[in-house]
């Protein structure tokens, strides 16, 4: 028995609980400072939260703020595969649509289509794919709420090898058009 060592002991378990403390102290702190960030003032997509699942590195979510009455909304953001096998984009949930589908927007002849991509969307290994207005897309079908300018929703991506990833998405005002008119609520 060495009844000397017991205070010892003692005292560098308090010592590393304290540190441990801090540094959660220090980790929440981080944190919110990044949530703080996320929307600049003018509205466009600053998001810097990056979100890693497995091998895929995911970050710019958005989606865009939709008209009084909107029965859909699109989400864009930027996924890069950092593993050696490639990766899919299959589907959506948001508590916000009826029905999450991924969309590809291209140009038939001199008509711009819109289409969900059966297969999903390819990530392929080492590679980056950004979903964008114009391009690939998340399309929220069946909208239970306006998407607000400011807000933020939350939205599960379901890849293949990584699984379901819940992400939030800043609601940014983009495109502005004719029907952003006095009926509208300005910020
Ligand atoms: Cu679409």
């Amino acid at each position: 028995m060495r009844p000397n060592t017991t205070p010892n002991t003692h005292t560098a378990a308090l010592l590393q609980h304290g540190l441990t403390g801090l540094a959660l102290a220090l980790i929440g702190l981080l944190a919110l400072v990044a949530a703080t960030v996320a929307v600049a003032p003018e509205g466009k997509a600053m998001d810097h939260r990056m979100v890693r699942a497995g091998d895929l590195v995911i970050e710019n979510a958005w989606v865009r703020a939709t008209p009084p009455g909107a029965r859909a909304g699109g989400g864009y953001v930027t996924i890069r595969n950092e593993g050696v096998a490639a990766d899919r984009l299959i589907a959506g949930r948001a508590d916000f649509a009826g029905r999450v589908e991924i969309h590809e927007m291209r140009m038939e002849g001199e008509v711009m289509q819109m289409r969900p991509l059966p297969d999903g969307l390819e990530i392929p290994a080492g590679d980056t794919v950004t979903l964008k207005p114009g391009g690939y897309h998340v399309m929220f079908m069946g909208l239970k709420q306006g998407l607000e300018a400011g807000h933020a929703v939350s939205v599960t991506l379901i890849f293949d090898r990584a699984g379901a990833v819940e992400l939030i998405f800043p609601v940014a005002k983009m495109g502005a058009t004719s029907h952003d008119h006095g009926g509208m609520k300005h910020e």
